[in-house]
């Protein structure tokens, strides 16, 4: 985690101004020709009081940024009700989701559930099967973590060649939020789950009854039954009031309006750990069980729902990075397509299996670039091409799709998805 971008002196600074003459900088140079109205007329927000407090007793953004949205594709579903929408990642900065902007997956459309009548149910291989209310779940000890959760599927349409444009619909299958819940290791112990159960179900309050399995040493590491994100109740489109938190995981396993946890000694194969989420190599063999999010980044602005659209010139380029192992302790930057390549400067918390946030600083000269990000986590492993995964993997899968993305940049500042070989 460091901020070590090089801060220039302030005689390079003053050089710089000459050089540039105001043309290339950041900033405007002060009026020469005709004033700006922005600086020398009173704008209306000055003009008139404001709505007083309690006006918006809950708030929301500012109209003007109205776009910033989550968005579905709609010929990727047959509805709405089993479906996706996507993170608007290219207008997000920092490393938090906000709570409004989570991409939602729905299997059975999003349960609106009344906690008082929510139970919790542990049972299986367990001596004392436990029924929890809410409040007895605040009884327990609580904790507070970030996670980011990516969904298999995310970038799953991309496996073929470049589909869709924008890394909302591209990589927006990712939320990443802080956590407040109880570790699910304290729920077993109270149940007192046996030593011979070695598997544990999760299952949904939702119509779509989700259920998975997960190993025992996993529920008794860091999953957490979180009843709260970033600070506040669940929102019902992330499983209130109770969602399983299974860090670094794929994101299907953390099951939303949580209602039953089994103890059994083997996995379930449920529909979603068998003709779902499971990985179809080229050997006609299916790959069972990838739990684990390989380390992945790409990057949000420019891209293609963020153009350049201020010219030649200084450019922040930014984008995310992440892995279900560990930390990034680096990403790696080209604007040629990777002939070259530049670390770039992470800014913000880095957190285990959390989403970390890096910048590329530099001058644009206006000519056409390809842009790629390739994130290192702290096990070492680095993030391959996609041909590097087609290769293992072959041309047919679609979950678990962790390939370097490109966007190539025109003259004009234009960003669109494309692949290079
Ligand atoms: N009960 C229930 N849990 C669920 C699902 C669901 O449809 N029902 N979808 C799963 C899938 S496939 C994913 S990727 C994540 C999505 O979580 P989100 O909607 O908070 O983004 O929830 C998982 N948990
Ligand atoms: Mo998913």
């Amino acid at each position: 985690m460091s901020d070590d971008m090089p801060r220039p002196s302030r005689r390079q600074l003053l050089t710089a101004a000459l050089v540039a003459g105001g043309g290339m900088a950041a900033g405007r140079a002060m009026a020469q020709g005709s004033p700006d109205p922005a600086i020398t007329e009173v704008q209306p927000w000055r003009r008139y009081l404001g709505d007083g407090v309690d006006a918006r007793p809950y708030g929301h953004p500012s109209p003007f940024e109205s776009h910033v949205v989550r968005r579905n594709v709609p010929w990727l579903t047959a509805d709405t009700i089993s479906s996706i929408n996507f993170t608007p990642l290219h207008e997000l900065d920092g490393i938090i989701t906000p709570n409004g902007l989570c991409f939602e997956r729905h299997h059975g459309g999003l349960a609106e559930i009344d906690p008082s009548a929510h139970r919790l149910m542990i049972h299986g291989l367990a001596d004392r099967p436990l029924v929890l209310t809410m409040q007895d779940l605040m009884r327990f000890p609580r904790e507070n973590r970030v996670y980011f959760l990516e969904c298999a599927a995310n970038s799953g349409m991309e496996w073929a060649g470049a589909q869709l444009n924008g890394c909302q619909y591209t990589h927006g299958m990712i939320h990443n939020v802080m956590y407040t819940g109880v570790p699910l290791r304290l729920l077993l112990k109270e149940a007192g789950v046996r030593s011979s159960g070695t598997w544990i179900l999760a299952e949904g309050a939702d119509a779509s009854g989700m259920t998975r399995s997960i190993p025992i040493e996993k529920a008794m590491d860091d999953v957490l039954v979180a009843f709260a994100m970033n600070g506040e109740a669940l929102r019902p489109e992330q499983g209130y009031p109770l969602r399983l938190v299974v860090p670094g995981w794929e994101g299907n396993m953390w099951i939303k309006w949580l209602r039953r946890i089994e103890v059994g000694d083997q996995p379930w194969y449920q529909r979603e750990e068998t003709s779902k989420y499971t990985d179809l190599l080229p050997s006609g063999l299916a790959r069972k069980f990838t739990f684990e999010m390989d380390a992945k980044s790409v990057i949000t602005s420019p891209s293609p729902q963020a153009p350049i659209q201020t010219g030649p010139g200084p450019v922040v380029l930014t984008g995310i990075a992440w892995s279900g192992r560990g930390t990034i302790p680096r990403v790696d930057v080209t604007i040629d397509g990777g002939i070259t390549w530049v670390k770039a400067r992470m800014s913000g918390p880095s957190l285990d299996k959390s989403i970390h946030r890096f910048y590329h600083d530099f001058e644009w000269d206006g000519r056409p670039m390809l842009l790629q990000s390739r994130a290192h986590d702290s096990t070492g492993y680095v993030q391959p091409t996609k041909q590097m995964l087609r290769a293992i993997r072959g041309e047919n899968s679609i979950y678990h799709n962790n390939g370097i993305q490109t966007w190539a940049v025109d003259e004009a500042g234009r960003a669109e998805n494309v692949e290079i070989s």
